[in-house]
């Protein structure tokens, strides 16, 4: 990637990681540090082996802070529940490829809700997949872990995935969607993909929700993703 075709790597927060008995605090260090985005996970039990971020949680930390927010949705047959949220202009809304049999549906009722569309492929589904549907899209999250679960290891692989994604991306004349990663990004895993052409970086446990000072942190992933 040319530097000058570089934008500014950006931090989504993963609020699944957050300890939810400090969550205001947390919100509004969050939006103190000019956090681009909130990250929600939202697991069906079905999708994932896991639940997480259910609709009136949600709702909650949209009444309590102003950051917006990126919505990963690891659901079956997403297309059918876009309508329970309350999507919106600066939102991404994120699908899993694997996770319906109506792709193109779930990203046009995604688009009439003026959110971005994004796309999530996990580590086991190759880049080719996105042939027919890069006109709907303008994130593709490349998912570095599989999806249900934080405190994982980065799949080996993955880093290069990212190289080979962008490289893609390029080739086939969309330089201009985003790259997203999600799992186990590490300030030293966030520096690799970063230089792989990533822009959108989900910070969990492995940095802002780590042992470090929440400040401190954020300032250092962002040194990371420069
Ligand atoms: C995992 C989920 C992620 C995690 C995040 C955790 O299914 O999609 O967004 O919340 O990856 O980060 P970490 O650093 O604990 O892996
Ligand atoms: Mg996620």
């Amino acid at each position: 990637m040319s530097e000058s075709s570089k934008r500014p790597g950006e931090i989504s927060a993963s609020i699944m990681c957050a300890d939810i008995s400090n969550l205001v605090e947390t919100l509004d260090i969050l939006e103190s540090e000019s956090v681009e985005y909130l990250h929600m996970d939202v697991m069906d039990g079905h999708f994932v082996p896991n639940f997480a971020l259910g609709m009136d949680h949600i709702k909650k930390i949209r009444e309590i802070s102003n950051v917006p927010m990126d919505f990963h949705l690891m659901i079956t047959d997403p297309e059918e529940k876009i309508g329970w949220f309350n999507f919106g202009p600066g939102d991404c809304v994120i699908v899993h490829y694997e996770s319906t049999r109506h792709i193109i549906k779930a990203l046009e009722a995604i688009k009439a809700t003026g959110a971005k569309p994004g796309i999530a492929l996990n580590p086991g589904t190759p880049v080719f997949v996105l042939d027919e549907i890069l006109d709907f899209i303008d994130i593709v999250a490349a998912m570095t872990v599989n999806p249900g679960f934080a405190g994982q290891q980065i799949v080996p692989g993955s880093i290069d995935k990212v190289a080979r994604l962008k490289k893609y991306l390029i080739d086939r004349g969309h330089p201009d969607i985003e790259i997203e990663v999600d799992g186990n990004i590490s300030f030293e895993n966030a520096r690799l993909l970063r230089e792989r052409g990533a822009d959108i970086f989900v910070a969990g446990t492995s940095s802002v929700f780590g042992d470090m000072d929440r400040h401190e942190a954020i300032r250092s992933l962002r040194e990371a993703i420069i």
